[in-house]
């Protein structure tokens, strides 16, 4: 796992009194420590720049691993005068982390952000960033429970297909579903599929797919869908003004002629945000529904199984019905 983050920055790289170094979270590499910091830096000398774009602002060098002072460092090089550096933990292999590390930085630095990388806040916003990233993207990715051979031997195995437009909980609720853990905090979005196993009571095991819902990555969708046994689409119930939004992504999907028939739980979360449970909530519930049925046009849904539930990732409500709600879907 990835514990730190530095960052090298010089009017010309190899000058190393004119240095400034920013490090995340903890002050790992400093001046005084002036070998570890020449061998990181000789090392970007012959190194191929990432065939890229001639528009791109910042040329990202390919990252290159070293191991120096018991450091599992992984840096890159950018625009030969700024060194990026990841240190993961020994055991870890930096080339599991060799795409999304390139694709991070191109995204932030060359995506109209504006870097300047004169501000001491502009860096540490960056190097946090990708901190973050990089740990999700580990939880995703990397980290995956050894029992899914053995499930994959001896159960049912059902992919269960999940998406919805961004920041509806998907990935809140699938960590619920895992962990029982919810954190308000948890507000990195999804980037990659993201698969996690669930056993499915005692009747196999569910693949996840948990998609990223961002709008640059929703055509990622369509590659993601075949072979789903279950789609569960996801609405944010406390965000109206994106209803229109999640409409149309919506229709899109369940149109797809590779989804037809397959059985979908609609999933409406976020009911903490706009339903107070000591009122008379059934009724709302059930104005609620009405709604969201005329608005999303659920009367068109046809030739499928389906289901509607409301729910909570915050506080619990209806998870607990979620996995039953497959599991009747699925039944013949
Ligand atoms: N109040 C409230 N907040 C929630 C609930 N579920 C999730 N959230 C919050 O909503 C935000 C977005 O949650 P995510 O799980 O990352 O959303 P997502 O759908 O995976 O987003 P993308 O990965 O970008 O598609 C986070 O800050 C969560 O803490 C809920 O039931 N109630
Ligand atoms: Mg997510």
């Amino acid at each position: 796992m990835l514990h730190n983050i530095f960052l090298f920055k010089g009017n010309e790289i190899q000058d190393l009194e004119d240095l400034n170094i920013y490090c995340y979270p903890n002050e790992i590499i400093s001046f005084d420590n002036k070998i570890l910091v020449n061998k990181i830096i000789k090392e970007h000398n012959n190194v191929d720049v990432i065939q890229q774009s001639p528009s791109n602002h910042f040329k990202i060098d390919e990252p290159i691993a070293q191991f120096i002072d018991d450091l599992n460092i992984y840096t890159s090089c950018v625009n030969r005068k700024i060194i990026i550096g990841l240190i993961f933990d020994n055991e870890d292999n930096p080339y599991d982390y060799k795409d999304i590390f390139k694709e991070l930085l191109n995204e932030l630095l060359n995506n109209g952000n504006g870097y300047s990388f004169n501000e001491e806040i502009e860096v540490e916003n960056l190097l946090i960033s990708i901190f973050i990233d990089i740990r999700r993207f580990y939880d995703e990715v990397i980290e995956k429970p050894p029992e899914i051979e053995y499930y994959y031997q001896r159960d049912a195995f059902f992919k269960v297909f999940l998406f919805g437009i961004d920041e509806v909980g998907k990935s809140s609720l699938v960590r619920r579903l895992k962990t029982g853990k919810f954190n308000d905090n948890f507000f990195t979005p999804t980037r990659k599929f993201n698969i996690e196993y669930i056993p499915a009571e005692e009747k196999g095991l569910f693949a996840v797919w948990d998609m990223p819902g961002q709008k640059t990555f929703r055509s990622k969708w369509l590659k993601g869908l075949q072979d789903s046994n279950i789609i569960i689409y996801m609405i944010d119930i406390a965000n109206q003004r994106r209803f229109e939004e999640s409409k149309k992504e919506f229709w899109n999907v369940i149109n797809n002629n590779e989804l037809r028939a397959i059985p979908l739980l609609l999933v409406c979360n976020k009911t903490d945000l706009v339903i107070n449970a000591r009122e008379s909530y059934k009724k709302e519930f059930h104005n609620l529904k009405k709604q969201l049925s005329e608005f999303f046009n659920l009367n068109k849904i046809k030739d499928r199984r389906w289901k509607f539930l409301f729910t909570s990732v915050k506080t619990n409500y209806n998870i607990d019905n979620i996995i039953p709600a497959i599991l009747t879907l699925l039944s013949p």
